[in-house]
């Protein structure tokens, strides 16, 4: 037992280098850190010892708020929002603790008075790639959004030792480097190893009766593996909150090491270790899940288990039962990826804790809810029973005692309706028998949002038709939305700035305030300082890709963005044709007077996806030719940016002109791309998809560019019977197009390097592009003739900035609050820094 605390402790007042903000101070923690913790002074020290030096000095002046905020949260019985997700993409720290902290320009100086390079440290921070695109980054606006809210939040995930490859482009084709993030350490975390939660794997199932005569089962596994969290802090824009992202890593447990080298097979334990450790290597680099691999079936598990294991210590240390659960935590399920949760809690409920099945269910049913992300059919998560059982054995005993109380139910409503309930089941029986993760979450969770107001409609219609019909009550909207600290005032300073001098920074926690901003859209004055905003970052980009990729784009002309994951569905091989169109324009009138564009293009490929590996050789291909032939005249530049990842994003945001958000109508679930490129004053050309639909309803049809068809047209076309020929030939243009790709032209004479590409699109195009091609061109004509109007122009910018107030993260979380979650913010006081007596 430890010791009473005050005999224990004493306050004392710490103004010392560890939390002091004077100018002297910092540089003296600088220095201080770089000695005690790199063991450097400076003549030896490298980049990256200043900045590991620099980060500790910022995290020293986060303990505070973090450790009060932990304690704020262990003493009342508030209720706890869990976001359950493997994936976070949290993006570099540095910057946005220091924004939030509200010493940006303070550590800056007294870096700088050190004399060293602030920008050379900051760059220095290797990024946590801990996700794959928008549903990982959705997690981290949304854990800066639940800080700066004050909501008392923890995010569970996976502590990947290789997050998302590294890209880069050789020859035009991606090529995939393992990303080492943890190379240099993380001086963001901190490892918690007496928090330590076994999780077990493999092995049987046991029935037996307790002392009460109660049936019961046990579970013996075949090995059992030790998660350890590391926690970072996600601290809140100027508040004390700083809530903690938890991150499992696998490790064997010591005594089955131990086990082993008794019995003399030492090989065989440290083999044990590899196996536990692999569990946690790496991030699964698609976008779709991976069908039917143990080790992603073991990741999912691993995690969810450590986390509910972990809040269940959390409740029990608050109270004596666990009877009411689902008042403590809220717990969100981030697409089907932690759906395993649902029947985990419902074993550790009923099997570990004994509380009987109905109340364990209520239980169950009242913690989770679910979000999902995805209408793509590929893409919806099954796992083959015979995997799953081998994996987890009494997992699946329970998954079927739920599926037969709920086919239980839905008998009882539809007597004889065998089909639909062929079609509820959590079993899929068609072929080979998979369970399936989307109607678990269903079934298990009180709540089910789609990410947009369109994909939370066409859920409703198509994917999750059945369950609407059963429980219509249970499904909400909630459009995505993304943090204005990251987004605006970490990326684009100049302009948080001079919205700051024109209407104060209240806007940054109210973004709606924003709007404030229209008054000025007739002010000249005000339309210039704005586009100079926009004409200096584009020249930075400019010098920065002069310097990384040794070419020279024109900051005049206008920049036109994709920068996405590769992907059919949202068409960036759409952009290459419009490039090529413009291209053979050029070439059949040398001078004609067309607007100078940079095309910009950024996004990982999964490796195993091969059209989306072509798609960036074409664009590569296309670069090639068109950025030397001279008729070109420098008027069009396309450069594909490799290893596009969060920092970049911050770049490239705030130097867009033009946004591409061109997906085929109802494929996209919501994109959260769109909303940052049209806060930093891009301009969007788009389809009627996702959040764009909404985006476009806030900031006016006139300031945004509609091309293609809608989604009933879609589904209409593709009912009608889609032939992309019909295009083909009708379109002379498209043609010209097509039959240039075809012939070699932009793989030096090889016919057979697109033709997988060419074929797809005459012979399905699954995705439309044919259908959408004209519509897209004559877009980007307006889209021109608004360009060569400047002053039109930057009141449409204004307009479409100033308009997003909707879609900031904080608006999209307090709607979770109130209809989810039921969770309300908690005040956290600062207290002195306690320090043990000596
Ligand atoms: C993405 C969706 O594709 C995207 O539209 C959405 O904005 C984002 O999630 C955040 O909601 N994996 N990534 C997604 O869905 C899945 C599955």
């Amino acid at each position: 037992m430890n010791p009473p605390v005050e005999t224990l402790q004493q306050t004392i007042k710490v103004e010392d280098d560890r939390t002091g903000l004077s100018l002297e101070t910092l540089k003296r923690a600088i220095a201080d850190n770089l000695f005690y913790i790199q063991g450097k002074y400076p003549a030896i020290a490298t980049k990256n010892d200043f900045y590991m030096a620099l980060a500790y000095t910022v995290r020293d002046r986060l303990l505070q708020r973090w450790l009060n905020t932990t304690e704020t949260y262990l003493k009342s019985k508030v209720k706890v929002v869990c976001y359950l997700s493997a994936e976070f993409l949290m993006g570099p720290h540095l910057s946005n603790n220091l924004v939030n902290l509200g010493i940006y320009d303070q550590v800056r100086r007294a870096v700088e008075e050190s004399g060293l390079d602030f920008v050379e440290l900051r760059e220095q921070e290797e990024e946590p790639g801990l996700g794959n695109g928008g549903l990982g980054r959705l997690a981290a606006c949304y854990m800066d959004s639940l800080a700066s809210l004050e909501i008392p939040a923890i995010g569970y995930g996976i502590r990947y030792e290789f997050g998302i490859f590294d890209q880069e482009i050789r020859d035009g084709w991606q090529i995939e480097i393992t990303d080492k993030w943890l190379r240099y350490g993380n001086p963001w975390e901190i490892e918690r190893p007496e928090a330590s939660i076994d999780v077990k794997f493999g092995g049987y199932t046991q029935a037996y009766n307790d002392e009460n005569g109660h049936y019961r089962v046990r579970w013996i596994p075949d090995i059992i593996v030790k998660g350890v969290p590391y926690d970072t802090p996600i601290l809140g824009y100027k508040v004390n909150t700083a809530n903690t992202l938890r991150l499992w890593k696998a490790e064997a447990p010591e005594s089955f090491e131990f086990e082993a080298f008794n019995v003399g097979d030492y090989y065989g334990a440290v083999n044990e270790k590899v196996v536990a450790e692999n569990i946690t290597k790496v991030l699964y680099p698609n976008d779709e899940p991976i069908q039917g691999k143990q080790l992603r079936l073991q990741q999912q598990y691993f995690f969810v288990s450590c986390s509910l294991q972990d809040m269940i210590r959390l409740h029990l240390h608050r109270q004596d039962s666990l009877d009411n659960f689902h008042e403590s935590f809220a717990v969100q399920l981030n697409d089907t990826h932690p759906a395993i949760g649902v029947a985990e809690l419902m074993r550790l409920l009923v099997d570990e804790h004994q509380i009987d099945w109905d109340r364990a269910w209520q239980i169950t049913q009242n913690t989770f809810a679910y979000t999902n992300h995805t209408l793509l059919p590929e893409a919806l998560e099954k796992w083959p029973l015979s995997l799953f059982g081998r994996l987890l054995p009494r997992h699946l005993q329970i998954i079927y005692e739920i599926n037969q109380r709920f086919l239980g139910q839905v008998r009882a409503k539809y007597p004889d309706d065998h089909q639909r309930i062929a079609r509820l089941s959590l079993i899929d029986e068609s072929g080979e028998k998979y369970i399936r993760m989307a109607h678990l979450a269903s079934v298990g969770s009180h709540a089910i949002n789609g990410v947009a107001a369109l994909h939370t409609k066409l859920l409703q219609q198509d994917v999750l038709r059945d369950f609407y019909e059963l429980w219509p009550e249970k499904f909400t909207n909630k459009t995505n939305g993304v943090t204005p600290r990251r987004w605006i005032v970490v990326s684009n300073p100049k302009l948080a700035e001079l919205i700051n001098r024109k209407i104060g920074t209240n806007w940054i926690k109210h973004l709606e305030e924003l709007k404030q901003l229209e008054a000025f859209v007739e002010d000249a004055e005000f339309r210039q300082q704005w586009r100079q905003i926009k004409q200096d970052i584009k020249r930075d980009l400019a010098e920065y890709v002069k310097k990384n990729h040794a070419i020279d784009i024109n900051p005049q002309s206008l920049f036109d963005v994709q920068v996405k994951r590769i992907h059919e569905y949202k068409r960036q091989h759409l952009n290459a044709l419009y490039i090529i169109t413009l291209y053979n324009q050029i070439k059949q009138n040398p001078n004609i007077d067309v607007v100078p564009r940079t095309f910009i293009f950024g996004g990982k490929a999964a490796p195993g996806y091969f059209m989306a590996k072509l798609i960036i050789k074409l664009i590569n291909s296309v670069a090639q030719v068109v950025n030397n032939d001279p008729d070109v005249r420098e008027r069009l530049k396309v450069v594909f940016l490799p290893d596009y990842n969060v920092r970049f994003g911050q770049r490239v945001y705030p130097a867009a002109d033009l946004s591409e958000q061109i997906s085929t109508a109802g494929k996209e679930a919501s994109g959260t791309g769109n909303m940052k490129f049209s806060m930093n004053g891009a301009l969007t050309i788009g389809t009627l998809d996702g959040a764009n639909i909404e985006i476009r309803e806030e900031v006016g049809a006139e300031n945004f560019f509609l091309f293609g068809l809608t989604t009933p047209e879609v589904y209409a076309l593709k009912a009608k019977g889609y032939n992309p020929w019909d295009y083909y030939h009708a379109n002379s243009q498209l043609k010209t197009v097509i039959d240039l790709i075809s012939s070699g032209f932009f793989s030096h004479g090889d016919t057979n390097l697109f033709r997988p590409l060419v074929d797809s699109l005459l012979y399905h195009d699954q995705y439309m592009l044919f259908a959408d091609y004209q519509s897209y061109v004559d877009c980007q004509e307006q889209v021109n003739q608004a360009y060569r109007d400047e002053e039109k122009w930057t009141r449409m910018s204004i307009l479409n900035a100033v308009r997003m107030g909707k879609f900031s993260s904080d608006r999209a979380i307090r709607e979770y609050c109130q209809e989810i979650w039921n969770a309300q913010p908690v005040n956290v006081e600062m207290q002195e820094y306690v320090q043990p007596k000596p």
